[in-house]
């Protein structure tokens, strides 16, 4: 420990800390821009200057170490100057476009000029003209709006190992771009949105299909059939948008939101991933008992199958075949659901709020048609649901809590755990073991597969056969993993991968957060919610078992493959 003065008095604290870092644990605010918890610190927007004694000039919070008897001064008229004269050398690079923003609301330039009451001294001097990239079905850029912090070249390079964006030029010319500028579709990113998650203004942004959700929504056609279903992770992150503690599980809110929003019927994509958990499963002891490719991989996170389509195709048959949870939820929506209520498939709409934007890239895929017709028609995000029913004026907070439709929103705690990194793992495990040995788990969490390392493996005894199993989530760990195994360094039998870190909880589309914990208040919920389910394996779901005995006839059954799985591209 060393001692520091912060504004005159006296604390002690760890050595190794930053003065930003310090000065938070102390609760201390000192304004930041392009720092962010998730990433190294580059000192480069000087958002967080503070006068420390003995140096001539004021030096930034989040490059600077703490040392012993280190006078640090956070308030002083010479800081708040700085602050505002920066921010302010900022604004006249930047469009003062907010109330059209994508960001608008949620931009962190636009707080903190409201909070300094910067005035644009230096005018506003931008290319506005700049073409947005728009090339992506995932996410969009527009680089005029672009403040040069790094947050989207530092989280695609530190945290997925993609390395899509470098700057390019220098000083105030200088802009994240692609490798000879070229779109960001023809370029190997893989959808994931971390770059517009972090993104503090709105230069970088999720494709913004809420708009025409919105538009679908307020002019509905008679005869037609509008269908919601909500991700795992959505309903533990969507209070945010509303000021909601991080980690509020906020299931019957979201499900009443959507009704008010114009949707007839509201399903639980977390009923789909137990229907992956039965295709999956089953593919997996088919292996096992019958031989096939090992590893086998999930295939849910559609990240994940971008990357491997496009690094790494030797293990195109590796993949399950069985497609996402939103994939499957969509396509038995569009022939048993839509069937039991008499209606043809294309006229049902379907739209998916997924934490993800990759789930936006998922559904243009030719291969994901069933028998010719596109089975989920919009996903949006979970910032986007936020968006839309605040637009609407919809009381989120005070809404009472509202139960999913029947019989697609019945779902286990083995599906709640999908939103985690780990959960498509544990859920299959509890299938595959109880099912394989004809007995109940004598405990039913796999403590081995759960936390947030990036790499985490675990060998479970199922009927003597060892099986060895690996997680692996954030796709710079994922890289690593699948470098060391290619080397004959690791070997498994089953791997789960996950782009975004933390799983679906940490998805390119979910709520903004600066709080360094959100990933584990976030698990937490979904855990919470595995604990409080009567059903906790998905081969218990009763309306799994109704929809095989009605429809799908078992598990990797003919009808099962051509609705419930896909193959993969070069
Ligand atoms: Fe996910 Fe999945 S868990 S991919 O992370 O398998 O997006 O939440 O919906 O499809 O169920 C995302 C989350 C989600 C699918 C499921
Ligand atoms: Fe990188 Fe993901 Fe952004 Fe693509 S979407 S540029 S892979 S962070």
């Amino acid at each position: 420990m060393v001692t520091i003065y912060i504004n005159d008095k006296p604390y002690q604290v760890p050595e190794n800390k930053t003065v930003l870092e310090a000065a938070a644990d102390l609760g201390f605010k000192i304004p930041t821009l392009c720092h962010h918890p998730e990433l190294e610190p580059i000192g480069a927007c000087r958002i967080c200057v503070v006068e420390i004694e003995g140096a001539r000039t004021l030096q930034p919070a989040c490059t600077t170490k703490v040392a012993d008897g280190m006078k640090i001064k956070t308030n002083t008229e010479r800081v708040e100057s700085a602050v505002k004269f920066n921010l302010s050398l900022i604004m006249s690079n930047h469009p003062h476009e907010c109330m059209y923003c994508e960001a608008d609301g949620r931009c962190e330039l636009q707080k903190l000029v409201h909070m300094y009451d910067v005035q644009p001294i230096f005018g506003v001097n931008v290319n506005i003209e700049k073409e947005i990239d728009m090339s992506s079905p995932s996410v969009h850029r527009d680089l005029s709006k672009c403040i040069k912090c790094q947050r989207c070249v530092r989280v695609c390079s530190e945290i997925q190992g993609m390395n899509i964006y470098s700057m390019i030029e220098r000083g105030y010319e200088s802009l994240p771009e692609t490798e000879f500028g070229v779109p960001l579709y023809e370029t190997d990113c893989i959808s994931c949105g971390q770059c517009a998650n972090l993104c503090p203004v709105g230069a970088i942004y999720e494709a913004p299909d809420w708009k025409k959700v919105w538009k679908m929504l307020n002019s509905k056609e008679p005869g037609k059939v509008y269908v919601a279903q909500t991700a795992p992770s959505v309903r533990v992150a969507i209070g945010e948008e509303f000021g909601m503690e991080p980690g509020s599980i906020s299931t019957g809110k979201m499900v009443a939101a959507l009704r008010r929003l114009g949707f007839d019927y509201v399903f639980d994509t977390n009923f789909a991933a137990d229907l992956t958990i039965m295709e999956e499963g089953y593919e997996l002891i088919g292996r096992l008992q019958n031989g096939g490719k090992f590893p086998m991989f999930t295939s849910c996170c559609p990240g994940w199958v971008n990357e491997m389509e496009k690094e790494w195709p030797e293990l195109r048959e590796h993949l399950s075949t069985a497609k996402s949870p939103q994939q499957m939820m969509s396509s038995v929506v569009k022939t048993y659901f839509a069937q039991k209520i008499g209606v043809k498939p294309e006229d049902i709409v379907m739209v998916s709020i997924m934490p993800c934007t990759a789930k936006k890239d998922e559904i243009t895929r030719p291969q994901q048609l069933v028998d010719g017709i596109k089975v989920t028609d919009y996903v949006i995000t979970t910032r986007e649901l936020g968006k839309l029913i605040k637009l609407k004026g919809i009381p989120f907070v005070n809404l009472p809590e509202e139960q999913y439709d029947s019989p697609l929103g019945t779902s286990t705690g083995a599906a709640a755990l999908f939103g985690v990194t780990g959960g498509v793992m544990e859920a299959a495990l509890r299938t595959a073991y109880e099912v394989l040995t004809g007995e109940k788990l004598p405990k039913l969490v796999f403590e081995s597969v759960r936390g947030l390392d990036g790499v985490r493996e675990a060998e479970i005894d199922i009927n003597g056969r060892k099986l060895k199993v690996a997680i692996a989530h954030g796709m710079a760990s994922v890289k690593k993993l699948l470098r060391e195994m290619k080397e004959g360094k690791r070997y498994y039998d089953f791997v789960e991968i996950m782009a975004c870190l933390g799983g679906c909880i940490g998805g390119g589309g979910q709520p903004k957060s600066l709080d360094p914990d959100i990933l584990k208040k976030r698990a937490q919920a979904i855990y919470t919610i595995d604990e409080l389910s009567v059903l906790r394996r998905s081969h218990e779901n009763p309306d799994i078992i109704k929809l095989y005995e009605e429809f799908l006839e078992k598990p990797n059954s003919h009808i099962a493959h051509h609705l419930l799985h896909t193959h993969y591209t070069d």
